[in-house]
């Protein structure tokens, strides 16, 4: 189905109001925000469960049912405030839930969504929140939010519409960088991975750590440096402080904008813990460009304030690849943040982890000596 013609059906029933954190599987939906403002507003949120607070808000001052976008990864981010909040047995919030199935038994995918691909229908059940599917064709998903928004008004709790893959079409162009005077992703990388040198790095979920493998499958070297953070996503910098606490190696965590607004509290632990050997990278592109380009609101963090007032001990903003190449990580003076600006992009052709996370794991740990 074209994402124009559910906008109309969403018009059409007056729904008018998503936010939520993207899957890519609704990219095609949710570029058309950004194109096409209209009169349906689409509320950036940092988490899932942040998002659900939106929605309740949106309930309470309009009486209306919003919707709540996310990808079944992030329903665990989301589960506290909806059982806790939305449920009947608390608030009885109405409300529809655009929720991908990614790891659908039966269906290649990555490890980190099998687990919730294989739970996400039992855990709904469990949670009474009633669930139907959106189907390729415009006039049945039609039917389907009539009878959901119907369901959701009558018992006043949240519903959910789930989305398969290719429901939607994707759109034909890549989003806009915001920040498009910027290096790539791949390219700060590559330009990062020597100077850290043979240090244990974690590195984001996302195409972070997609890219951080291919890198090292060119230049040849071993993956044992690296702690891909596949799934988890914000979990980077808490995985990166808890091993910075046990180890005398330096340790670098990178990180995207969308990751660290997601569990923005990790850099107050980090600054509480004040590891010199800790150094926190943000490769800062404005979007959750893992999953099509979708802006975050980094742009309106005043990264340097944030770190400094979080207690990190030093904090490096690089705007350009001259300031990059000139960038060192010689002294010991963490907890240091280093906030990269890019453009959005990387390339059609970006590879996967051939290895499984529990081989990654066993590498890494026997490179810090812990297996
Ligand atoms: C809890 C959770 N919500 C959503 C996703 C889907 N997802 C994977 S990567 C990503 C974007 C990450 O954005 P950012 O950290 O800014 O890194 P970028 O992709 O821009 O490099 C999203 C939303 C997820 N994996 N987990």
């Amino acid at each position: 189905m074209k994402a124009v013609d559910l906008i109309t059906v969403l018009k059409a029933q007056d729904l008018l109001f998503l936010t939520g954190v993207p899957c890519s599987y609704l990219e095609g939906l949710l570029s058309c925000f950004s194109t096409e403002p209209g009169p349906i507003q689409n509320v950036i949120a940092t988490s899932e469960g942040e998002a659900v607070g939106i929605a309740t808000g949106y309930h309470l001052s309009t009486g209306k049912v919003p919707i709540i976008y996310m990808q079944n990864s992030g329903l665990g981010n989301a589960v506290n405030p909806l059982t806790s909040l939305m449920d009947k047995e608390v608030y009885s919030i109405p409300a529809i839930i655009f929720l991908s199935w990614r790891g659908e038994p039966g269906q290649s995918d990555e490890p980190q969504h099998k687990k919730m691909g294989r739970i996400m229908l039992d855990l709904l059940r469990d949670m009474g929140i009633p669930y139907q599917f959106a189907s390729a064709d415009v006039t049945e998903t039609a039917e389907t939010i009539t009878s959901l928004k119907a369901a959701a008004t009558s018992h006043q709790k949240p519903v959910a519409l789930i989305f398969r893959p290719k429901i939607i079409n994707s759109r034909g162009s890549p989003a806009q960088s915001v920040q498009a005077e910027y290096m790539q992703r791949e390219e700060i990388l590559s330009l990062l991975l020597p100077k850290i040198g043979e240090s244990p790095i974690v590195t984001t979920t996302g195409k972070t750590s997609r890219e951080v493998y291919e890198l090292r499958e060119q230049a040849g070297q071993s993956h044992h440096f690296d702690f891909l953070t596949v799934g988890s996503m914000g979990c980077a910098a808490s995985i990166g402080l808890g091993i910075a606490m046990q180890t005398s190696k330096k340790v670098f965590v990178i990180d995207g904008d969308g990751a660290v607004l997601m569990k923005m509290g990790t850099l107050a632990t980090i600054g509480y813990y004040q590891l010199r050997n800790l150094t926190h990278i943000v490769i800062d592109n404005g979007a959750y460009e893992s999953t099509g380009g979708q802006p975050t609101v980094s742009t309106v963090l005043k990264w340097q304030g944030i770190f400094t007032s979080a207690n990190y001990r030093s904090v490096t903003i690089i705007h350009t690849k001259a300031e990059l190449i000139a960038l060192d990580f010689d002294t010991n003076d963490g907890p240091r943040a280093v906030v990269v600006y890019a453009s959005t992009g990387s390339r059609p052709d970006l590879g996967r982890p051939t290895t499984t996370p529990v081989e990654n794991k066993a590498e890494f740990m026997s490179f810090l000596g812990s297996a």
